[in-house]
């Protein structure tokens, strides 16, 4: 397959008014009737060239009705080229599919009974020959017709039409969509769904009938999507002046997914995993992703749909945006500190490694051989936090002005980033010309700030760098806010007059960095003031700071920037543990931290899911991630030895907070009643370390009346030695093994565990009989776990965990390519390690690579990763 380029883009040759399908769905194959009518642009050649793919059958092809003669087109495995048409006509296509063999999961495929799609990026083009990229728009009518006993429910985008019998035991439905959409945006659904109803009215008035579909088991797990979708559509109106434009919202659930969810217009198609939830079943995690999620896919309604992308390397103008949207949304809706921190946990732990490796691309990517791997967290993450910086550069106001004026200018449009940027400037009048850099170089840049005092000044300079990354080997320094405090000797904020380029607000100045060096002089401030740098984490860099372990103590506890206190905890715990990890010491930790674990630990002042956080050790990830070659075992042992040593320090405190926090009156959803289980969970953690430990958390274990509260527990066991260990997972398994998500969570328990037979028990689950390759969930409970979360094993000595990866990944190829290629990025990261483990790493991308028909997707990112 051919490189795509940027710099190549060409506007498209012809407009479509309008088009026309009929989808004749059979047990074992669907008819697809296409009608369009084209119209040439001024200009264009009468050549008309139309995307497809190897998959389907063309029955029939004609302009204005007549068969277009054989030696009028060209057809090769994924294009179709008409030599000459009109300026304006009707394009007929007839296409045979055959969905019950589609185990790609794009395109028309079959799932749990059910036929769904699945189009973007380019699934179209499985279903019919068309122009198949997002600035072709047009307005899609659509017709289903099916066998009615085993599909009842026929849906597509938009609002519905005529539907009626049509004898012989099958019937039809139409579906009209108003507004034009590109065509990753079709979907349709059909199959034997139950309904959960609810409506909603917008500020305007207008009645919206809101469907979520899924089977019949499951409608007792709808609630609280239904409830985050009304909850998001308020919250749209409210903070951002939009409205739901259709007189129906479909959101339909399957369980074979490739992807989270999709933003079809109209019609939602869903992941399970982020619509179903019930106390008994999901963790308040899951909760929160379903609500996150739903925001997201109904965001994108007017960020994506209204206003979609001209083309793919724009991807983040919808995706960086909406996932901006989603978090705010969320923060609004349960913590907003707590939620940031999970934010930049992910960031860290799936971003930065990204973004130091073979793979790195820019957030707008400049070339692609499959536009499937570009999905990345490159391009949704840190594009989220490029909208973020943007938005502390102009500040709120001015924000929801560029909005405005992006919406005003675009909607109804395919639009690029640069569109976006543009819009923003504008409606501040700030100049964004160097900020633009963050959408064009790759890599984390890194910043460094040093202090120095002059009379009563305080002077900070920060310094800013960014390494390589591939294609690109000279970084222009980027425009950066950074958001500080100054926190005086008895804890209050301190504000001072400062020179330098940024402004206060809100007790926090937000400086502007530039330059590669730059200096900020605040006038006057007291003695002992201890800075608070990177507030929120105002930038997506790597801050090397020259505070002391008692200046970051003094911060742990007295800044009022939930995130620094946060970082600066994680700062004091990680800079021990990673001279144990180099030093190989059995040094017990200095007093300093056990005075700040256990001070964490005494407050009471502060919301409880923050203080568990506060009271979480650095993840084994994360401390590799501050060294220069990765050594998983001692990073495991040493920070095993750490909390082994807190819990030991204070049993008595964690046993007593633990006892207090027992929920007085059974569960509850409620926020405060998160917080303590989030709390409790993380203090279980500590308590199974200590003498009683194993009989404590297999009592939690049975007496859990939620999934959160179980899964805390059996992680634990998961992790565990305890004579328990194999019959809770037996017992657990066989309580749920009707249950798809949950036993996703058990698989996914296993392949986190640090036990050392870890490898070769993952190796054998591949064989349990609730094991499949054709489910993308199951594959990443196992391997995507395994894999990108337990560093320690997968980082096996001998090579074992990287020899699985890459079995499982030609397994996984030859009946999905793109969840595939998603499994491909740990086994690049072979910078990171030392012999004989890099020796092993390659060898295992070798081996795929000398793999017959393997598909485009993986090639592309394997031949990176060796790069
Ligand atoms: N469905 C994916 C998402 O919402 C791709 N658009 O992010
Ligand atoms: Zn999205």
């Amino acid at each position: 397959k051919q490189e795509i380029r940027l710099e190549d883009y060409e506007a498209p040759a012809f407009t479509i008014e309008s088009i026309n399908l009929i989808f004749r769905l059979h047990d074992d194959y669907a008819e697809v009737e296409a009608r369009s009518l084209f119209r040439m642009k001024k200009g264009a050649g009468s050549e008309l060239r139309l995307d497809g793919g190897p998959y389907m059958d063309l029955l029939a092809l004609e302009i204005d009705g007549s068969p277009v003669p054989d030696d009028q087109f060209v057809k090769s495995a994924e294009v179709l080229q008409l030599r000459s048409v009109p300026e304006k006509f009707e394009l007929g296509v007839v296409t045979r599919l055959r969905p019950r063999e589609n185990t790609r999961l794009e395109g028309l495929y079959f799932s749990g009974g059910n036929f769904c799609t699945q189009c973007e990026a380019e699934g179209f083009r499985h279903i019919t020959y068309f122009p198949d990229r997002p600035d072709v728009l047009t307005r899609y009518h659509v017709r289903i017709e099916a066998d009615t006993k085993s599909c009842p429910v026929l849906l597509s985008n938009g609002n519905p039409g005529q539907k009626g019998d049509l004898g012989d035991g099958r019937h039809f439905a139409e579906w009209n969509d108003p507004h034009p959409k590109p065509s990753y945006l079709f979907a349709l659904v059909a199959g034997n769904l139950a309904c959960q109803n609810d409506s909603y009215t917008t500020a305007s008035g207008r009645q919206v009938d809101l469907n979520i579909y899924v089977s019949e088991q499951d409608l007792d797990k709808c609630d609280y999507a239904m409830q985050s979708l009304k909850r998001s559509m308020a919250w749209d109106e409210e903070v951002f002046g939009l409205e739901y434009d259709l007189d129906v919202y479909n959101i339909v659930a399957v369980s074979d997914f490739n992807m989270g969810a999709m933003e079809n217009k109209g019609l939602n198609i869903f992941n399970t995993k982020y619509v179903l939830a019930s106390p008994e079943t999901a963790t308040d995690a899951d909760f929160d992703h379903v609500e996150g999620v739903i925001g997201h896919e109904y965001f994108h309604n007017w960020t994506g749909n209204r206003v979609t992308c001209r083309d793919w390397f724009q991807l983040s103008l919808k995706e960086g945006l909406t996932v901006f949207r989603d978090q705010e949304f969320s923060s609004d809706m349960t913590s907003r500190a707590v939620k940031r921190l999970d934010d930049v946990r992910v960031l860290r732990m799936l971003q930065f490694p990204e973004d130091a490796g073979p793979l790195a691309h820019p957030v707008r990517p400049e070339k692609y051989i499959e536009i499937n791997n570009f999905y990345t967290t490159t391009v949704y993450n840190k594009g989220a936090e490029v909208i973020r910086m943007m938005h502390s550069i102009i500040g709120p106001e001015a924000f929801r002005k560029g909005m405005d004026l992006y919406f005003e200018r675009h909607d109804g449009q395919a639009a690029t980033c640069e569109d976006f940027a543009a819009a923003m400037e504008d409606a501040s009048g700030a100049d964004l010309k160097q900020f633009r850099l963050w959408y064009s170089q790759a890599g984390t840049p890194k910043v460094t700030a040093r202090r120095s005092h002059e009379g009563r000044d305080l002077i900070i300079t920060l310094e800013q760098s960014c390494a390589p990354s591939p294609g690109q080997g000279v970084k222009l320094p980027y425009h950066m806010p950074i958001r500080l405090g100054l926190v005086g000797p008895n804890g209050g904020e301190v504000t001072a007059d400062l020179e330098g380029d940024g402004k206060w607000e809100d007790g926090s100045c937000i400086v502007n960095l530039r330059e590669t060096h730059q200096s900020f002089r605040f006038k006057n401030v007291p003695e002992g003031t201890v800075p608070s740098i990177l507030r929120g984490f105002s930038a997506p860099v790597v801050l090397d700071h020259d505070l002391s372990d008692d200046e970051l103590a003094f911060l742990a506890v007295q800044d009022s920037d939930p995130f620094v206190r946060w970082e600066s905890t994680q700062d004091l715990y990680s800079r021990y543990l990673v001279k144990q990890v180099s030093e190989d010491g059995e040094g017990h930790p200095p007093e300093l931290l056990l005075q700040v674990f256990t001070g964490h630990l005494a407050d009471k002042a502060t919301d409880p899911a923050l203080v568990a956080e506060l009271l979480t050790l650095p993840g084994e990830i994360a401390l590799g991630q501050k060294m220069e070659s990765l050594a998983p075992e001692r990073i495991h042992t040493a920070r095993e030895t750490l909390a082994k040593a807190f819990a030991d320090a204070s049993s008595e405190n964690i046993i007593d907070l633990y006892q207090s926090l027992k929920a007085a009156q059974g569960y509850s959803h409620e926020q405060g009643a998160k917080a303590n289980r989030r709390l409790r969970n993380v203090l279980l953690n500590y308590i199974a370390l200590m003498p009683d430990g194993e009989e404590t958390t297999q009592r939690r274990y049975a007496e859990a009346d939620n999934m959160t509260d179980c899964m805390a527990a059996l992680s634990l066991i998961s992790h565990s030695n305890f004579d328990c260990r194999d019959k809770v997972l037996q017992e657990f398994y066989d309580k749920w093994r009707q249950n798809d998500l949950v036993i996703d969570k058990w698989f996914a328990v296993q392949a986190q565990s640090k036990r050392s037979d870890t490898v070769s028990k993952v190796r054998e689950l591949t064989q349990h009989e609730a094991f499949t390759f054709k489910n993308p969930n199951r594959l990443r409970s196992l391997i995507s776990t395994f894999s990108m979360l337990n560093q320690v094993r997968f980082h096996e000595k001998n090579g074992e965990g990287y020899r699985f990866l890459a079995e499982m990944i030609v397994r996984v190829d030859e009946l999905n390519p793109q969840t595939a290629a998603r499994l491909v990025a740990p086994l690049g990261r072979w910078g990171r390690v030392d012999e004989p483990r890099k020796g092993f790493m390659k060898d295992a991308l070798m081996s795929v690579l000398k793999v017959s028909n393997l598909s485009d997707d993986v090639r592309e990112l394997v031949e990176k990763s060796l790069a």
